[in-house]
């Protein structure tokens, strides 16, 4: 018998139902949640209650995140085992730590915000992870994977050395998560840490963005499929649910298990680490993950728990979602009309001409708009996990043998392989070229999720060349440029969401494209270069400002990095250097253009206008670019005030008035 069964039996209001049955359910299920302000109410609900909880909670997920979009998969993979958790342990004294944060929406539900959970990933409302200034049950708010091994372990030597011993940590990580090389790391040093009260829940339901890859996705995998392993798992999944919890019944599953070790997993390879391992146990079993968890919280020392879970359960669309089980709603995929599926698209001709072209993703193939590259090579794209310093240097590798490889990751996500990028891949000046989604705002996702840093990190690599498409054409040219490169890395950053329309050049200056000069009978007053689709923005900006009788011409860089000296040239024939960038204004593109004037003499003030240099918080796109001054409006206006403020004998060097740090309001 499987321990995860047919995914109705431990569902309670998720068998097939009536819609009058349904709505009374949700009825009585409503009430239940309400009453529910903090896990000191949860610990007081009998099992059926716990039962009932679990299926409005799987309503409530479903009706919300349809309508607001969010995680909603991984979510209903969740239920019981965060149940589970705010009944066995006492937050926030005892810590909880998500790894990924974007799991924590049924903790959110039970720590008193389901009353808010209506407002989530809308600007002003529930953010789509833990958030500090939303409730003292939330810790770690970065959603970048792998993390949480290395807080909790922090926070259990913290705690110890505090004299603070009944505290226990808790982390839950996801299989995919665990593929990241950061928690490999951590699990080196917590099985070193005996005394750490530390329990670590591998949240394992196979599924990343698509299902888990690699050696140690195998290794889970085998050991959730084996029969007979199963069966002495129900034997022991049988006795716990009879004998009173403590360390001797602990250490009489775990000296079965272990026992058992040999003949049945010959590389159980936690233990072979030295971590005391529990599982694998039916994530969806409320009260088989409670005993366990009890057990490990007084085991008084590090234990991870083996928990196995379906992405998507109780919402059939997403249980049978072949590409995602509805990770993200709405997809993260790249649908037609996207910026990834544009260079999705050209991958594929490249692929097609250049045989010694390949792909790497982390964990994001579709996402990123790798998947139809793989379906037309897939010997040529390799899927590394959540590991993008790994994907990195790999990708140094393979350049290293002789072939130019892609590395398509989110913008916000490189952060994590700056190392690699620099050293790894920059000093050895090798053919790597990096394409970043994603670039710039990218909204309800939060801090940190905006590609805001990539731009300022990239500037700072020797040899580094940088590209920022504006529409779907430059996208293709400029990733074919980007892939001839033959001596060095390359970047191609573009942002989220739809392409907008094709704007094509007026005239070249250098390498860069003129999309506008001044109108007729106005002079070159402003030299404004916008970088990617800040091009085009720069194009609503010239209108504006026609209308003030100023002058613009609106040129789009293309390249980034290295700046185009011809902009030194053009700068002179005018009263003021605007740039415009979707990217941290602190040593962005801006910041190379006003070094590129001052290297060259040029004494015609800049100002360069970027995000602020600030954790930016979750909206819209256009609502963060609103707050942030980045809208045409904005930006005309600040320009405007700027040429008012000078007059053709009066122009200096105000490098400074682009004040660090002050919002462009
Ligand atoms: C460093 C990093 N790279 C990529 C991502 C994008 N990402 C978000 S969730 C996810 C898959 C997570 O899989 P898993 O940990 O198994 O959790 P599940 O969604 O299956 O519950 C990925 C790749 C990320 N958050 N962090």
């Amino acid at each position: 018998m499987s321990l995860i069964g047919d995914g109705t039996r431990t569902l309670g209001s998720f068998g097939p139902r009536s819609h009058q049955a349904r709505t009374a359910l949700k009825e009585y299920a409503v009430t239940l949640l309400e009453r529910i302000n903090g896990p000191a109410d949860l610990k007081e609900l009998s099992q059926d209650q716990v039962t009932l909880l679990a299926g409005e909670i799987r309503d409530l997920l479903i009706e919300t995140t349809t309508r607001t979009s969010g995680h909603l998969g991984p979510n209903l993979g969740v239920v019981e085992l965060t149940i589970a958790v705010h009944r066995v342990f006492d937050s926030p004294r005892d810590k909880v730590v998500f790894d990924t944060g974007h799991q924590a929406y049924v903790h959110k539900l039970l720590t008193g915000r389901a009353g808010q959970f209506g407002t989530l990933r809308q600007r002003g409302g529930l953010t789509g992870y833990p958030s500090r200034s939303e409730s003292e049950h939330d810790l770690v708010e970065n959603s970048h994977a792998s993390t949480s091994l290395s807080y909790a372990d922090g926070l259990a030597k913290a705690y110890k050395l505090r004299g603070e011993p009944d505290r226990t940590v808790v982390a839950i990580i996801g299989d995919g998560a665990l593929t990241g090389g950061m928690a490999w790391e951590a699990l080196n040093n917590i099985a070193a840490a005996k005394d750490s009260r530390l329990v670590v829940i591998v949240n394992d339901n196979g599924w990343s963005y698509q299902p888990t890859i690699g050696g140690l996705a195998e290794h889970l995998a085998a050991i959730r499929v084996s029969q007979r392993y199963e069966n002495v798992l129900d034997y022991i999944k049988t006795t716990l649910s009879r004998a009173p919890f403590g360390g001797p019944l602990y250490g009489a599953l775990h000296g079965a298990k272990k026992g058992l070790k040999d003949f049945l997993q010959p590389q159980v390879m936690f233990e072979d680490l030295g971590l005391k391992y529990v599982g694998p146990i039916d994530g969806h079993d409320e009260r088989l993950v409670e005993a366990a968890l009890r057990r490990a919280k007084e085991f008084g020392g590090p234990v991870l728990l083996h928990v196995i879970t379906r992405k998507g359960l109780g919402y059939p669309a997403a249980e049978q979602n072949t590409d995602d089980r509805l990770h993200q709603v709405p997809a993260a995929g790249a649908a037609p009309g996207t910026w990834s599926r544009v260079f999705g698209d050209e991958m594929v001709s490249i692929g097609a001409r250049r045989p010694d072209v390949v792909a790497i993703t982390a964990a994001m193939l579709y996402p990123t708009g790798l998947a139809q590259f793989a379906a037309a090579y897939p010997e040529r794209v390799y899927d590394v996990g959540i590991a993008e310093q790994h994907a990195v240097t790999s990708a140094a590798g393979l350049a290293m043998a002789g072939l130019h490889p892609v590395v398509a990751i989110y913008s916000t996500f490189l952060n994590r392989a700056f190392d690699q990028t620099l050293m790894d891949v920059a000093l050895h000046k090798l053919p790597v070229t990096l394409v970043l989604d994603r670039a710039g705002v990218t909204g309800p996702d939060g801090a940190s999720h905006h590609g805001m840093w990539d731009g300022s990190l990239m500037q700072l690599v020797p040899g580094m060349k940088i590209a920022a498409p504006r529409d779907a054409s430059r996208v293709a040219e400029l990733l074919n440029e980007a892939v001839e490169v033959g001596d060095g890395p390359t970047v191609v950053r573009f942002p989220k969401g739809q392409v907008g329309g094709e704007v094509e050049a007026i005239a070249k200056l250098g390498g860069m494209d003129v999309l506008r000069e001044p109108a007729e009978g106005l002079g070159p007053d402003v030299l404004l270069a916008g970088a990617g689709v800040m091009a085009l923005t720069g194009l609503e900006i010239a209108d504006r400002l026609a209308g003030h009788g100023i002058g613009v011409t609106v040129v789009d860089p293309r390249w980034t990095k290295p700046v185009d000296p011809a902009l030194a040239g053009a700068a002179r024939q005018h009263r003021l250097v605007v740039t415009v960038e979707d990217n941290g204004r602190t040593g962005g593109f801006g910041d190379a253009v006003a070094r590129l004037l001052r290297d060259h003499d040029v004494d015609v003030p800049v100002k360069t206008f970027g995000l602020p240099q600030e954790f930016l918080a979750h909206g819209t796109r256009n609502e963060v670019l609103e707050e942030a001054g980045l809208t045409p409006q904005h930006l005309a206006r600040q320009i405007t005030e700027a040429v008012a403020m000078r007059t053709p004998g009066d122009v200096r060097e105000t490098e400074t008035s682009a004040t660090e740090d002050q919002p462009v309001e």
